[in-house]
């Protein structure tokens, strides 16, 4: 390894994102650079991507399909104002995306991240109840334990405590939760969707009778739950939802930033789950990650009803960032799109799901572990806290899966595995065995 490369840069002008700063910065980690399933560190280690970066890397790192796109767009058009003025990638991209999403929804707004997102979302939500005349619509009923991103609008649906609590007062008004769908008592060790569970939908009904429905715009869910710890939802669980929302001309959300494209074994949860929302909003494996973007995707007649209630001239929806439809990002989307489509990979997944559940359930009777929990490509492993130091025990475990070669995610005391859809049965055993040496070796 080349000496200079393992020099650390200086590190304190940096506020790093949700992370713990001072520990970081006293013993930090820093990956160089990345191909297919691995991640090189600045020291030369290799280290097997045991969750596609941030649940995002689907195809696997720095494919040339997608390099080039984005290299060549670069050289031609590196930028187009989105406002007034288009170009044709943002127009391919979207009819791209739209022929992914569950039927009807193929109105696509384009973001560049899952917050800007999940805050697109709920403003459509809010229009399009103000388009028909019900403008008192405003309320939006998020979930405990759900992540929808760092936005206030997101933050207020959201439903992480350590999230919101310093921003408590300011979070956006209005909002109330369903109650989070995990019940280790009554399902530790399902595999798949659990069977316990499909009646806590039925909330739902408890705070429409409180807020009443002309009161309420729209409900917002991730299918499966993944930033608090990979939550599945209860068989017949969506369902209800889908139904409950139905009937008192609520909007369903489904925020599939992490589901979609390919991590559940088919284009989106909706379409694997058999339940279709009225908006889906993504990011993260849209585009492979290779540059910023998110999106949203709209039931044409929630489009329609907002368009069509301005005057033809006037702007319908007053919302767009600068970099939306950015050209780097639609030209990495397109590559994006067409590899998952080339290799077959959302079908790939869904082959390699048994493997995978396998895989991680072999780690029950492993030491600590408390649940396990999976659908797709997506595993969780729960572990019993260390008294008085709740999530101590995952973090020591995440540092001796990166010793040892593996990269995984943590978040409390869970351990969470969402491995590029390219992911090798082989690979599939070195990540699960890495966890099982990582969890023996630790107190
Ligand atoms: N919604 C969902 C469902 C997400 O998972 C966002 C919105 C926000 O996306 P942006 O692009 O604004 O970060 C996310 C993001 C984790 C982890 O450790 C997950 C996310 C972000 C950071 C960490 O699980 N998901």
């Amino acid at each position: 390894m080349d000496a200079a490369k393992t020099v650390i840069p200086d590190l304190e002008a940096l506020w790093m994102p949700f992370t713990a700063n001072r520990q970081y910065k006293a013993a930090p980690r820093l990956l160089a650079s990345a191909s297919g399933m691995y991640y090189t560190t600045h020291d030369g280690r290799k280290v097997l991507d045991g969750c596609a970066g941030l649940w995002c890397v689907a195809a696997g790192h720095s494919r040339k399909e997608i390099v080039d796109a984005i290299a060549q767009q670069a050289a031609t058009l590196d930028y187009a104002p989105p406002f007034q003025m288009g170009h044709p990638l943002e127009f391919e991209a979207a009819t791209k995306v739209a022929a992914l999403m569950p039927k009807g929804l193929d109105r696509i707004f384009f973001t560049n991240s899952g917050s800007e997102s999940v805050d697109t979302a709920l403003k459509i939500a809010l229009a399009y109840h103000r388009a028909r005349g019900e403008g008192q619509r405003t309320r939006i009923i998020g979930r405990e334990r759900g992540y929808h991103g760092v936005g206030f609008g997101g933050l207020g649906v959201g439903g992480i405590g350590p999230n919101r609590k310093m921003w408590s007062a300011n979070v956006m008004p209005g909002t109330d939760h369903l109650p989070a769908t995990l019940n280790i008592a009554e399902a530790a060790f399902s595999k798949g969707q659990p069977q316990w569970g499909a009646h806590l939908a039925d909330d739902l009904e408890r705070l429409v009778a409180l807020h009443d429905a002309s009161n309420i715009a729209a409900v917002i869910v991730e299918p499966m739950a993944g930033s608090a710890g990979v939550l599945i939802p209860p068989v017949g669980y969506l369902e209800k939802l889908r139904e409950i929302t139905s009937k008192h001309g609520i909007l369903l959300i489904f925020d599939e930033v992490i589901t979609a494209f390919g991590r559940l074994g088919a284009a989106t949860a909706a379409e694997r789950l058999k339940v279709t929302p009225d908006l889906i909003t993504m990011a993260k494996a849209i585009n492979n990650a290779a540059v910023p973007m998110g999106a949203v995707a709209v039931r044409r007649e929630v489009h329609d009803a907002v368009i069509n209630a301005t005057p033809q001239g006037g702007i319908e929806l007053p919302h767009g960032y600068t970099y939306s439809g950015h050209p780097l990002a639609m030209a990495a989307c397109i590559a994006t799109l067409d590899l998952y489509k080339r290799d077959k990979l959302f079908e790939r997944a869904a082959e390699l799901a048994p493997k995978f559940e396998a895989a991680v359930h072999g780690l029950r009777g492993a030491p600590y572990v408390k649940d396990i929990r999976n659908l797709g490509l997506v595993a969780g492993v729960e572990l019993e806290s260390r008294p008085g130091a709740p999530g101590a025990r995952a973090y020591e475990a995440f540092l001796k899966c990166l010793e040892l070669g593996v990269l995984v995610r943590y978040t409390g005391d869970i351990l969470a595995f969402s491995p590029p859809l390219i992911i090798s049965e082989a690979e599939i055993d070195q990540l699960f065995d890495t966890v099982r040496q990582a969890l023996q070796s630790i107190q």
